[in-house]
């Protein structure tokens, strides 16, 4: 099958599976390379090869992403597909389940989805231990292809809803996360050895069912990202206070923190565009 055809596939259904594969690392790579640039994991380590585009994840390692999620959105260019192939596997258990965020968007009221498209969160990377990386995201994305709308906020990776309290945005987050995994949004694989999976990393999520006993092996490629398009501009100014002191302010730390970075590298490039 050719890569256009494939790409058009995943464009439909967003997950695909090829079972009994059983592919090399340079195969892997290879098929990657027909979608775009690959990009190896930007914080986790690489433990079987020397090549920087296909990474592993371990259960003996603790590689076990148990937290819903789509991949690095803690950068400014999440990656747009990516593609495991399944090395080890226990033999019950540890299966991966992927959600529709179109789905998740599309089933949302109508006052919710007009909240929801004036709004961005802080992403950071928390969980690889490096809360300092960090981006801001749409809340609704649309997808370069289709056009559709989806939600963009994920339980591993997104903090803070930036137009929002602190405790405002914990509420709305939380019913958005959860929201997400609602089980008629989600497709779920029983994987068996050389299965390999592919999924459009703009517009699903995915998890790992941490019930498992036993070593779990699967390796990753993936393709590199393009910036999120907003279903449309934000429409309030972030809610950060900013006088510090108070016992609550330390809510508003890391958005101030992120919001002073940025504004001292708009005036940077600002100064070096100056003739
Ligand atoms: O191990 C899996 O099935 C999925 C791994 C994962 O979450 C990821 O590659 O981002």
């Amino acid at each position: 099958m050719e890569a256009e055809q494939i790409l058009s596939l995943l464009t439909q259904h967003l997950v695909l599976f090829f079972p009994d594969q059983s592919i090399t690392p340079e195969e892997h790579i290879a098929f990657g390379r027909h979608f775009g640039q690959l990009e190896g994991h930007p914080n986790l380590r690489n433990p079987f090869s020397d090549q920087s585009e296909i990474f592993e994840l371990a259960a003996s390692s603790g590689g076990i992403a148990d937290e819903w999620h789509s991949d690095i959105t803690f950068r400014s260019q999440p990656s747009i597909l990516a593609i495991l192939h399944m090395v080890k596997c226990p033999e019950v258990g540890g299966d991966t389940m992927w959600t529709n965020a179109y789905k998740a968007y599309d089933e949302l009221s109508p006052p919710l989805q007009e909240l929801c498209e004036g709004l961005t969160a802080l992403h950071d990377a928390t969980p690889h231990g490096k809360p300092e990386e960090m981006t801001i995201h749409p809340v609704v994305r649309i997808h370069p292809v289709t056009k559709r709308k989806s939600l963009f906020v994920n339980e591993h990776f997104t903090r803070r809803i930036v137009e929002l309290s602190h405790e405002e945005s914990e509420l709305l987050l939380g019913h958005l996360t959860r929201w997400m995994s609602s089980p008629r949004f989600t497709v779920r694989r029983r994987w068996s050895e050389g299965t390999v999976a592919m999924w459009d990393n703009r517009c699903t999520q995915h998890f790992v069912l941490n019930d498992f006993e036993g070593e779990r092996i699967i390796q990753r490629v993936t393709v590199m990202g393009d910036i999120p398009e907003a279903a449309s501009p934000p429409r309030w100014a972030p809610y950060a206070r900013i006088r510090g002191g108070g016992a609550t302010s330390r809510f508003d730390f890391q958005l101030n923190r992120f919001l002073g970075q940025q504004a001292k590298s708009l005036e940077s490039n600002r100064k070096s565009d100056d003739p």
